[in-house]
């Protein structure tokens, strides 16, 4: 949807703003805006009067919007978008679809500029701003980006002066730097009660997330993470980290998740974060999804249990070596299984992640992960199998899948889910491969899990009730449950969501 000239003027100096957070999403559960606050938060510091609207729980989020560009004024408006779509092949949702309503909502209501910014952003800034028609888009690091924007353009100056930002010119895409800064350590725990909704969250069974971290140095062929967030790690200070954790659970939050994009590396950081936190034994449940089986041994398991992780997920992505070598993981199968084997030395569950349909992928490496999973987790650990991988404009996998004709998707047409499966892999088949490994192993699921409609009401119920977490560490009791009334959780429907190359 391409909108009018998005010349930006300067208007006045700007003094409020106005962010908006996106994401409705509620699966596998909602998650807090832990982006949007932090840049509240910095813009506050500044002396900005700053509301933030966040969109996940409003009945009627266009008439919340358009209520809240009348009551504030905004100077500037911030659109949060996390989510493009949702990264499943089998049933694909689009979510980036709602960020054109909101802008062209935010239009009508205002002539302030649009910023966009948000996870989502970071990974496609040129398809973003053209769908929906947004002024500006911050590339990375909105807490040190958008206050220079305001500053720019209240001064009158020019946006090719700010770093970090794109936007689109007579319609040329303009993209101006990817520097990164360094990282404001005091903005690690924003006053989440100050901008969110946090009840609402808490009963959806959402974690409070945090970063000890930001950057990602690894050459994994499919991902984002290095585009988004750099690819030099920049850490924050392992004592800084503790104290925000300790400051969070004084606030009244318990259950909080690690979300840099690798907990454990540098291994060293991981080791110091986590001894911190052991001294200050402040009563958090902690949890990271995010964890390189490279990276892990006995003394920093024992020390995250020490510090007070209720469980990890190990990303393997598969137990074979060709397929790991091209997916550009850095490890192979011998780490896969001496991370299996370290695990099996302590408690603390794990939710094994799989990428299955990649590049080198065939019927016989698919049998191999399998098989690993099948006999080499312990019982009491989860599995979750991806089907096909996601193709990002910029990465590694874009060109290969280019190269091999398998991709024609260009621009605009890249916001539209478009999933990479190994030629050698029969789409058919593996579904039934995996509908019949997660029917008979109820640790087990594959993507179709996470959009199963019963999520959001089997988050509101645990919440209510004595369950230790995460979550879905139960998963096998639940599916038992679930099979009670006739339905299932890890086998899926035949046939297919959406299209592959
Ligand atoms: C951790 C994580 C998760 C965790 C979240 C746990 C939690 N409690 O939050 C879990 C595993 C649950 C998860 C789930 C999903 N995730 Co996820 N996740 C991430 C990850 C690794 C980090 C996100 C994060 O919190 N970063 C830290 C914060 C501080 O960064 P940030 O939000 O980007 O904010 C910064 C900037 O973006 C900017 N900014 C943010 N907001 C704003 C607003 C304005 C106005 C401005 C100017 C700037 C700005 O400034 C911030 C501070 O510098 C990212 C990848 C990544 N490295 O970014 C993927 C990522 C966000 N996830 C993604 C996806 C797809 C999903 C799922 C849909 C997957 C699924 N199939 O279910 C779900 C959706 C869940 C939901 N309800 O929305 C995609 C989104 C893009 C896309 N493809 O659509 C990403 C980018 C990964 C990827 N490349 O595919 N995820």
């Amino acid at each position: 949807m391409a909108r009018r000239s998005p010349a930006i003027r300067a208007r006045k100096a700007i003094m409020d703003v106005l962010i908006v957070s996106v994401n409705r999403v509620n699966q596998p559960m909602a998650t807090t805006p832990y982006g949007a606050c932090i840049v509240a938060e910095s813009l506050v510091r500044k002396g900005y009067g700053v509301h933030l609207l966040d969109l996940m729980f409003e009945r009627d989020p266009h008439r919340a919007l358009t209520l809240a560009l009348e009551r504030y004024s905004p100077d500037i408006v911030g659109v949060a978008v996390r989510n493009i779509d949702n990264n499943n092949m089998q049933h694909t949702a689009e979510y980036y679809r709602d960020v054109s309503r909101i802008v062209e909502i935010i239009r009508k209501g205002t002539s302030a500029p649009v910023v966009l910014g948000g996870a989502a952003v970071g990974v496609m800034p040129e398809a973003l701003l053209r769908y929906s028609g947004a002024d500006l888009a911050v590339l990375r690091d909105g807490e040190s980006v958008f206050p220079r924007i305001i500053e720019s353009l209240s001064d009158g100056g020019s946006r090719s002066d700010i770093q970090n930002v794109a936007w689109i010119e007579n319609g040329r895409f303009h993209e101006n730097g990817d520097t990164t800064s360094a990282l404001e350590s005091d903005l690690i725990a924003p006053d989440f009660h100050r901008w969110l909704n946090i009840k609402a969250y808490q009963s959806a069974m959402a974690t409070i997330p945090i970063q000890s971290k930001r950057g990602c140095p690894f050459d994994c062929v499919y991902c984002t993470y290095g585009i988004s967030e750099g690819k030099s790690c920049r850490l924050h200070p392992p004592d800084e980290v503790a104290e925000a954790v300790s400051r969070l659970v004084a606030d009244g939050f318990r259950d909080i998740e690690f979300v840099d994009s690798v907990f454990n590396a540098p291994y060293d950081h991981a080791m110091a974060v986590c001894e911190r936190l052991a001294q200050k034994r402040c009563g958090a449940r902690l949890l990271s999804m995010e964890i390189n089986p490279r990276f892990l041994d006995d003394p920093l398991l024992a020390i995250m249990e020490r510090a007070g992780f209720a469980g990890i997920g190990v990303t393997a992505e598969s137990a074979d070596d060709t397929v790991l070598a091209r997916l550009g993981k850095g490890y192979d199968a011998s780490h896969v299984q001496q991370a299996a084997a370290v695990i099996k030395n302590h408690s603390l569950p794990c939710m094994w992640i799989f990428m299955l349909g990649g590049p080198g992928e065939t019927r016989s490496s698919i049998a191999r992960t399998l098989h690993f999973a099948k006999r080499v987790l312990r019982p009491k650990d989860v599995a979750f199998f991806n089907i096909g991988i996601r193709i990002y404009p910029g990465t590694v996998l874009e060109r290969i899948a280019r190269e091999s004709g398998q991709l024609q998707a260009v621009g605009l047409d890249m916001l539209k889910p478009v999933f990479y499966l190994s030629p050698e892999v029969d789409f058919e088949w593996l579904l039934e491969e995996l509908r019949q490994t997660t029917s008979m192993h109820l640790n087990m699921l594959d993507t179709a899990a996470l959009s199963h409609p019963w999520l959001p009401a089997i988050n509101r119920l645990a919440n209510r009730l004595p369950i230790r977490r995460p979550l879905w560490k139960h998963t096998a009791r639940i599916r038992k449950i679930i099979r009670l009334f006739g339905k299932d959780m890890g086998t899926m429907p035949k046939g297919r969501g959406r299209e592959h190359v």
